[in-house]
């Protein structure tokens, strides 16, 4: 297992992220928890620069962590990187049977839970109905966990501190309500999610969050931006976007409880939007 110490790498730190990605804030929130310094570049996604695009090859997606000149992308990928790499405040559990749970339930996140909530923002009518089901079925799923399952009992997912898959959730989940507001759907009710709903409550007031999760005016009116621009594409157009925002590994790799990100992808990806619909 490769080690490090804070002082050791913060010269050696750069971040490739985009202001608005829950992707890169689940970066930000690890490097920050460790204790860790960092380089941050602010991608603009419409026009990728050369060095995200070395970097990450494959995906050329935000974020990409440069550590001694080594790339890593992949947001989930990254965080264990980090917790190996630096011991300092673990994010993840020592046991294996408690690491695979970990990792589980981040798959759910990114596989099951964001891609719905990205169908609710970018649709209207009947299908957003589908989809604020597909929500509701997804947390309450986490809320039975929280409530008699692995996690029953525990202040964050990860014990009594935040560790890597209240970083994973927690990271995007701030989404849901900057949605609820913009497509007007209600997706966390705390009388039927009260566990998820308190968790996130607590999650959001960590100091270490606070830092880092933008403004929620600053969000909602990207995202209005985003709902707006895809609600006005021609439906041949919305279905090509669509459809590029669900493909795996593509526009939608992960949605989101980051599915803001979604519908920025899907502009980015058409190449038609505004300017600043572009970038995320
Ligand atoms: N699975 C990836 C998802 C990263 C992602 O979707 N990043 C978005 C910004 S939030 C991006 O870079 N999009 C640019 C594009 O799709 O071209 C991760 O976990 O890091």
């Amino acid at each position: 297992m490769a080690s490090g110490t804070a002082s050791e790498s913060a010269a050696e730190l750069k971040l490739f992220g985009m202001w608005a990605s829950s992707y890169t804030h689940r970066v930000q929130l690890a490097l920050k928890l460790k204790g860790l310094e960092f380089e941050y570049v602010e991608e603009d996604l419409a026009n990728k620069s050369p060095s995200l695009l070395l970097y990450n090859p494959v995906h050329k997606k935000v974020p990409v962590l440069l550590h001694a000149g080594r790339a890593l992308a992949e947001s989930v990928v990254i965080l264990q990187y980090v917790d190996e790499t630096w011991e300092q405040n673990p994010i993840m559990p020592r046991d294996p049977y408690e690491r695979a749970v970990v990792r589980f339930w981040c798959h759910f996140c990114d596989d099951k839970l964001a891609p719905a909530v990205g169908t609710v923002f970018r649709s209207t009518g009947e299908e957003q109905k589908v989809a604020v089901g597909e929500v509701h079925r997804n947390l309450d799923l986490l809320e039975r966990e929280l409530r008699e399952g692995h996690f029953m009992g525990r202040r964050f997912f990860g014990g009594d501190t935040v560790g890597l898959l209240d970083i994973v959730v927690g990271c995007g989940s701030y989404w849901l309500s900057v949605f609820e507001e913009v497509a007007e759907v209600k997706l966390v009710d705390p009388t039927t999610f009260p566990l998820f709903h308190s968790w996130l409550r607590d999650f959001e007031a960590q100091e270490a969050v606070r830092e880092i999760i933008p403004p929620a005016g600053r969000l909602l009116e990207y995202a209005r931006g985003i709902r707006h621009y895809l609600l006005s594409l021609a439906p041949s157009q919305h279905d090509a976007a669509a459809a590029a925002a669900a493909a795996p590994g593509d526009a939608n790799d992960g949605g989101g409880t980051g599915a803001g990100v979604d519908g920025a992808n899907v502009a980015a990806s058409t190449g038609t939007g505004e300017e600043d619909k572009k970038d995320c």
